[in-house]
């Protein structure tokens, strides 16, 4: 169980620095206007339609569809999409419309919401052209999230369909600085278009783009003070790619995961973030006035022989003047109680595979069954399990489960340090990962590789969670 929402509820409605004047949470992310005045209600009108927005240079723009805030009359589509925030204990009334050509439908990634509010064809009638659909969740989960469609994913993600949910809520460390990045390639052509080749190396291993970005720029540059603490939130946006970070001479400090803050923050020199997963960190910014640092992503082999292309530079940081050193760390993060296990507890494995006899159309599987020609797997709310993913494949697979969040087990089924939230796991390839989990709300609950070309091409089951 989570922590009674008192203790959690933090008055912090931007974002909670050392100077306690608002940082912006990210270089050119826009936020969606809140229309409720009531204080514990977002209200939001989003729309998703055609855009043109640079991402190669200035002169050449790209058709792409994006999303933008209904609420804003001079708004236009961005990549990622506007950023909703929320509080913990918030109610968040979404007004949908769809202004693309084709139907679609709004996941909201990570989130533990109503069945209704989920955003698949499992839990909706995807929304037409010109039409509308209202999600309405309470928000019971702190941390970085995000939404997108969940009708093609493949296709319509990579057109350039995403963006953040932030809920702020629990302990707030001291930082100069709380932003989110939102990480993403994509595959362009010189025009500046959006590349229209899809291959079959891309179906194999997640269509890979030839441009990085940051919150849809190549290598944006932020500017913070020298020595300074920032708290910086990563989703990997990307239908296939990995990020592998780091900061040379810098450690990452973590704290949290997808569905929240860890009980124990570690250190590492490289964060590895997998599609559909998001990594939340402390870096202290080491250096002097003019110093300028770079954060890279680095190779990750994730198998299938993906050759290594080098460092990619993803964001510059230049600092400024020095400024008072930080405050201490809190002493307590994540109140994330242990899932209760025990030899009893029931087992359910799933079994990855991929036949790619024919490379042109490789199929990829769950239990032999491949997407949607699947048998739904069933069970009442509020019973424990332990799943086993076994991937079979030359490949990593990032498996995702929706409505619900899990806890990672060691191979003898004990809990994982630390202990945090996930709602997508990284399985590399002939590995095997095992994970707690007390089945959510009642409806159907998809699970799949969050590689949208495997999701498309069959790497996705249904959950049925019934009444207890
Ligand atoms: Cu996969």
């Amino acid at each position: 169980m989570r922590a009674p929402l008192a203790v959690l509820l933090a008055p912090c409605l931007v974002a909670c620095g050392s100077s306690g004047a608002p940082t912006p949470p990210a270089p050119d992310l826009v936020v969606l206007t809140d229309v409720n005045p009531d204080p514990r209600i977002v209200e939001v009108e989003l729309v998703a339609a055609p855009a043109t927005v640079e991402l190669l240079a200035p002169d050449k723009p790209a058709d792409v569809w994006a999303f933008h805030d209904g609420a804003d009359p001079d708004a236009a589509g961005t990549i990622p999409g506007p950023l909703l925030e929320a509080n913990l204990g918030d109610q968040v009334i979404v007004h949908f419309r769809n202004d693309l050509p084709d139907a679609t439908t709004i996941h909201w990634h990570g989130l533990r919401i109503p069945n209704e509010a989920d955003g698949t064809p499992a839990s909706q009638v995807p929304v037409p052209p010109g039409g509308t659909y209202d999600y309405e969740m309470t928000i019971v989960d702190a941390g970085l999230f995000w939404y997108h469609p969940h009708v093609a994913g493949d296709v319509q993600v990579e057109r350039g369909l995403y963006a953040p949910v932030l809920i702020h809520g629990g302990v707030e460390p001291d930082v100069a600085a709380d932003r989110v990045f939102v990480l993403d390639d994509v595959k362009l052509e010189a025009s500046g278009q959006l590349s229209t080749q899809t291959g079959a190396l891309d179906l194999m291993l997640g269509r890979r783009g030839n441009v990085v970005l940051l919150n849809g720029k190549q290598t944006p540059t932020i500017t913070a003070a020298a020595g300074s603490r920032e708290r910086w939130r990563f989703v990997n946006a990307a239908n296939g790619r990995y990020f592998q970070l780091e900061l040379p001479g810098h450690m990452f400090r973590v704290i949290g995961w997808d569905g929240g803050l860890v009980d124990a923050p570690y250190q590492v020199e490289r964060v590895l973030i997998a599609p559909g997963e998001r990594h939340d960190i402390l870096v202290e910014l080491a250096g002097a006035d003019g110093d300028e640092l770079a954060l890279r992503t680095v190779h990750y082999d994730r198998g299938h022989d993906i050759p290594d292309p080098g460092p990619i530079d993803l964001l510059a940081i230049r600092l400024g003047p020095a400024t008072d050193p930080p405050a201490d760390l809190p002493t307590t993060w994540g109140d994330v109680a242990p899932i209760a296990t025990d030899a009893a507890t029931p087992r359910r494995s799933f079994f990855l595979a991929e036949d790619d006899g024919d490379p042109t159309s490789p199929v990829f599987t769950i239990n032999g069954e491949a997407y949607p020609d699947i048998t739904p797997i069933t069970g009442a709310s509020g019973a424990v399990e332990i799943w086993v993913v076994h991937n079979m494949t030359e490949m990593d697979h990032p498996f995702h489960l929706h409505g619900m969040s899990f806890q990672l087990l060691d191979a003898d089924g004990a809990p994982l340090a630390p202990l945090g939230w996930k709602d997508t796991v990284n399985v590399p390839r002939m590995t095997m990962q095992r994970f707690a989990v007390e089945l959510g709300g009642i409806g159907t609950w998809m699970y799949h590789c969050h590689i949208l070309e495997h999701a498309e091409r069959g790497m996705m089951g249904e959950l049925e969670v019934t009444a207890p």
